[in-house]
């Protein structure tokens, strides 16, 4: 068993898609371990996408994880990280799969509906910035 990060970025919350988008993650086989609906502050935008400070989209995308709620989660399955990345999508809806969450709720390259762990230690680093040892037993 695996576990990965998720975020419903504030476009899919805001455009309630935040339930068909927690059926898809259940119908994939993943249990749902920790789930919070949060509005992220601007440090903790900052903190969590820091390995991107340096490029030019990241005052737009720190503006953009900030202006209103999203659903941070904590999943389990058989190669989570992977299986989540490929019910996600690409980066960019417009080259994403018929079927993956950012083809069915993406926007753009920026407004892409969800977040996922892409390697063991990103994951590692991404649950514990949102959940604590206790919401992950
Ligand atoms: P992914 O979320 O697919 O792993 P990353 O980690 O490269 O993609 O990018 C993190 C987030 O930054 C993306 N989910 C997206 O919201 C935003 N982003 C990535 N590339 C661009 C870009 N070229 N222009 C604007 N926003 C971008």
């Amino acid at each position: 068993m695996e576990r990965t990060f998720a975020i419903i970025k504030p476009d899919a919350v805001a455009a309630g898609n935040t339930g068909r988008i927690i059926a898809m993650i259940e119908e994939n086989g993943f249990k749902i371990l920790a789930m919070r609906k949060i509005e992220m502050t601007r440090k903790q935008a900052e903190g969590f996408y820091a390995v991107h400070r340096e490029r030019p989209f990241f005052a737009s995308l720190v503006k953009f994880m900030t202006e209103g709620p999203c659903v941070v989660m904590a999943l389990e399955r058989e190669d989570a990280i992977a299986a989540w990345r490929e019910l996600m999508g690409p980066t960019d809806p417009a080259k994403a799969p018929e079927g993956t969450i950012r083809k069915l709720y993406g926007t753009n390259i920026e407004r892409n509906a969800v977040h996922g762990s892409d390697a063991p230690e990103t994951a590692a680093t991404e649950l514990a910035f949102f959940f604590s040892t206790a919401d992950l037993l």
